[in-house]
């Protein structure tokens, strides 16, 4: 919005030139979603506290968990305001693929909305049926697949990483793809979201390497030389970005060991399909493999598991998502939780080497 009525003013002084530029825009979202999280944490944790808006905890889970029942959940609330707010402040409202990523975020933080409040009012851990939760998120997802099929400067073709001359154009197809991108990273991200910090940490990591992707993709000179394809208007990605960012470390501030309130489903489904969908956007979808590395590990797991369980009835991991199996061996939680944060920084490093390792 500063944009739209602060930059035209740049003919009377050139003072509000700076407003054109996504970097400051990029610096200011991060700012503005911070202070807004960390100043609004404080009282939220209280109003959830008060309301006993808590989280129920399974019985067949790790015993070192059953202590933190009772804590207030839902703080995803805190981190979607925060965002939107500064994303309205600081982005370009004439940009399409802002209003698509703030789409999707905000859709699946309404689905985990309704699945955190119906475990609380139920006052046990089932919430929406996997079923209805997974349906509603592809719905979404083919929505958003379809909107960017018409969009005309947009193309559908998939980037594969290490290759840069193997673009295969997707057409039609690309909507289920898209679809299945975004649903499988905000499952994904739901999936980690179990220890103290474990998933906003390469939540920011993740959104901090898509913060340059959508940079370089949005950049014609950057993206020509690095040979990326080129998305127009993908640039102003880097304020949502930012603004996640900012508000992911106001929310950490927390959520930190030991937590003080969780993100809950409203949390973990709409970052996740923030992920998701940037990495659509900036035309760097399968790389969401690497940079978001964690997430798939946690989820390989638990299909491992399952599939391990349900045809030879034996357990590969203690438990699965794979962060239980090292609690369960015996790694104190701040050692789970950093260790993850590490894996999730080399990764991400893994993943903007690609940009040059073709
Ligand atoms: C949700 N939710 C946490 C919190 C958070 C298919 C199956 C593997 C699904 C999986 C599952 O349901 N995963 C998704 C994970 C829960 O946290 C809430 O949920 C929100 C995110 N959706 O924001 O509101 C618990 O996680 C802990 N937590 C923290 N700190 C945080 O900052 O400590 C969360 C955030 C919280 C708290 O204890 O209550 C969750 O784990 O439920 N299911 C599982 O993960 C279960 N695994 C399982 O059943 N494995 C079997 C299968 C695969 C064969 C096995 O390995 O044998 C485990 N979940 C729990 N206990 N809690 C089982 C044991």
């Amino acid at each position: 919005m500063l944009y739209h009525l602060l930059y035209p003013l740049g003919a009377h002084s050139i003072l509000f030139n700076v407003f054109k530029y996504i970097t400051f825009r990029a610096i200011m979202a991060t700012l503005t979603a911070l202070i807004i999280s960390f100043l609004l944490g404080g009282p939220l944790v209280e109003y959830l506290r008060t309301f006993q808006i808590g989280q129920m905890i399974r019985t067949d889970g790790p015993k070192s968990h059953f202590e933190k029942s009772g804590t207030p959940t839902m703080g995803g609330l805190l981190i979607l305001f925060a965002m939107t707010f500064s994303c309205l402040l600081w982005t370009r409202l004439d940009n399409l693929y802002f209003w698509i990523v703030l789409g999707v975020t905000l859709s699946y933080g309404a689905i985990g909305f309704l699945d955190d409040y119906l475990k609380i009012i139920r006052k046990n851990h089932k919430g929406l049926s996997g079923k209805k939760k997974l349906s509603s998120q592809l719905f979404i997802g083919v929505l958003i697949g379809f909107v960017l099929w018409m969009d005309p400067g947009f193309k559908t073709t998939m980037a594969v990483p290490f290759f840069k001359n193997f673009n295969p154009d997707l057409g039609i197809w690309y909507i289920p793809f898209a679809a299945l991108v975004i649903a499988g990273s905000s499952n994904a991200v739901n999936l980690t979201d179990g220890l103290d910090g474990l998933a906003i940490g390469p939540v920011m990591i993740c959104g901090a390497t898509y913060l340059l992707f959508a940079y370089i993709a949005g950049h014609l000179k950057l993206a020509q030389y690095l040979q990326v394809t080129y998305v127009p208007g993908a640039g102003e990605l880097c304020v949502v970005c930012g603004a996640m960012l900012g508000a992911g470390m106001g929310f950490l501030w927390y959520n930190a060991y030991p937590a003080e309130v969780f993100m809950g489903d409203v949390g973990s489904l709409a970052l996740g399909g923030l992920l998701g969908s940037v990495a659509v956007v900036t035309k760097h979808e399968i790389l969401l493999v690497i940079a978001g590395g964690v997430f798939v590990i946690e989820a390989v797991s638990v299909i491992l598991q399952v599939a391990s369980f349900k045809t030879t009835g034996k357990r590969i991991f203690n438990m699965a998502p794979i962060h239980h199996h090292f609690e369960l061996k015996g790694w104190p939680e701040p050692k789970v939780i950093v260790r993850f944060w590490i894996i999730s920084i080399v990764f991400a490093l893994m993943a903007v080497s690609t940009l040059k390792l073709r």
